[in-house]
């Protein structure tokens, strides 16, 4: 056996045209592979997107020939290089070759220097903070986002006041409105586990770290400006996912962005009738719980049809007002459910655990839920069953009462009652907006 150490075998020319084609081949193949891409990816709805996808296709390119390349070459070699009948000995051999050495470290080396390069450019602009962020009537607001297993949960910390001269919360539930053009900047916070808010159609993802902001806690932001989509229908919807691992509901852990085709259109349609309802909220305490129990991510734990809600991490509330009133001895049915809103962990149903997230005055943000609140999801959930075991007759003083007896606080049950010189929007004037009763109130 020839032992020599810089013989270089000699390359058969087959061996080199092959080579050469396989190159051509993959450059040319996987750059008609990309013009499939678009047909895959969501539509480009921000502005953001533009340079994400791009980035992608630098990738998907030099990804794409270095592997078509090296799957040649090894078939290649399998191919020209493959031990022949007989042929018992080993193969030549042979190293050390500089040049050739410092060639390959060299190119990847700068192919990975380039795309760091391009990355930290695209992140950074598409990341940094903008002015004139979450503009709605021509001022700055605050949108926040809350993940908790498993919803998501958007509230505007708008400008306009309530009637006590405090700014009006909105809370629009698992969706978030924006329009074409509005330069929106989520904070984002979370009630437990990591979560990553992530709007594909957008090209923007972010995680949602714990740890309370009071103890220096770390909210974290995302941001990213919607622009027209052609062809398509505004508003236009788009999911939101969870894109970290958090529990066995992540795959329903999901929302919807909703982007308005102008700032008028976001205003008529989901702002001024979200602040509309809330300065006017229905008198009856049962349609008014219908509206506040939707604000609330019951429906990511509870099953309830008449709301379509699926989920099965605790019991079922349809026809809870049949057991309330038998659950605990000595509970009247109203105190059951004003306590197994506030205070879920007084009495835990038979087969399942202390799961369920807290809620009341002291909480924050998604779960602050005031004794208002409270009194109108009581009523609500007392008229789902046939045979209700609350004083139905009566809801406005027994809630009331039954509030007082838990928690001793006084309920203040005059709302929507006085309300009527606030003017009527026009988007709410033309019935335009029944979709929109799940966004409303405080
Ligand atoms: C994180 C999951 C989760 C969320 C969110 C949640 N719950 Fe629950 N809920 C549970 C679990 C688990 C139980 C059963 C254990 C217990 O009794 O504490 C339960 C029990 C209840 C019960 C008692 C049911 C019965 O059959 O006696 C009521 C009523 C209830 N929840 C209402 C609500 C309302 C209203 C909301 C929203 C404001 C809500 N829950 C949000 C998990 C949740
Ligand atoms: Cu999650």
């Amino acid at each position: 056996m020839d032992n020599s150490r810089s013989n270089i075998p000699s390359i058969s020319p087959a061996a080199v045209v092959v080579t050469a084609v396989f190159l051509l081949v993959s450059i040319i193949g996987v750059n008609w592979f990309t013009t499939f891409v678009p047909l895959v990816l969501p539509p480009q709805a921000s502005a953001e997107s533009k340079s994400v996808d791009e980035l992608f296709y630098i990738l998907m390119i030099i990804g794409g020939v270095v592997f078509f390349l090296i799957q040649g070459m090894l078939l290649i070699s399998v191919l020209f290089f493959r031990a022949r009948d007989g042929d018992l000995g080993d193969g030549p051999t042979y190293h050390g070759n500089p040049l050739l050495e410092i060639v390959w470290t060299i190119i990847p080396a700068l192919v990975i220097v380039f795309l760091a390069v391009v990355s930290y450019n695209i992140w950074t602009q598409n990341s940094e903070p903008k002015a004139a962020v979450n503009m709605i009537d021509g001022e700055e607001t605050k949108i926040k986002v809350t993940g908790a297993r498993y919803a998501w949960t958007h509230t505007y910390e708008t400008n306009r006041l309530d009637a006590d001269g405090d700014p009006i919360v909105i809370n629009s539930g698992d969706k978030l409105h924006t329009y074409i053009g509005q330069n929106v900047d989520l904070e984002l916070r979370t009630q437990d586990v990591i979560h990553s808010y992530w709007v594909p159609a957008m090209r923007v993802k972010q995680d949602l770290l714990p740890g309370n902001p009071d103890f220096g806690g770390r909210p974290t932001d995302i941001r990213f400006t919607p622009i027209r989509v052609e062809g398509a229908a505004y508003p236009a919807e788009y999911p939101i996912v969870c894109a970290e691992l958090c529990g066995d509901g992540h795959g329903r852990m999901r929302g919807t962005v909703v982007v308005h085709e102008d700032e008028s259109q976001f205003l008529a349609q989901f702002f001024e009738p979200a602040i509309y309802a809330i300065l006017n909220p229905p008198a009856d305490p049962v349609l008014r719980g219908e509206i506040v129990i939707q604000e609330y991510i019951c429906n990511s734990c509870h099953t309830l049809d008449s709301l379509e809600w699926s989920s099965r991490t605790g019991p079922s509330l349809n026809g809870i007002a049949e057991r309330a009133g038998e659950r605990v001895a000595g509970q009247s049915a109203e105190e059951y459910i004003a306590i197994s809103v506030w205070n879920a962990p007084a009495f835990v149903v038979p087969g399942y655990t202390e799961q369920m997230a807290v809620f009341g005055p002291d909480q924050t943000d998604a779960n602050h839920m005031t004794a208002e609140e409270l009194y109108s999801i009581v009523a609500f959930l007392c008229t789902q069953g046939e045979q209700s075991d609350c004083d139905l007759e009566n809801l406005t003083e027994a809630i009331p009462q039954a509030i007082k007896t838990a928690f001793g606080l006084e309920v203040d049950i005059s709302f929507g009652q006085d309300d009527a010189e606030a003017s009527q929007p026009e988007a709410a004037a033309d019935g335009s907006d029944e979709s929109e009763a799940d966004s409303e109130s405080d």
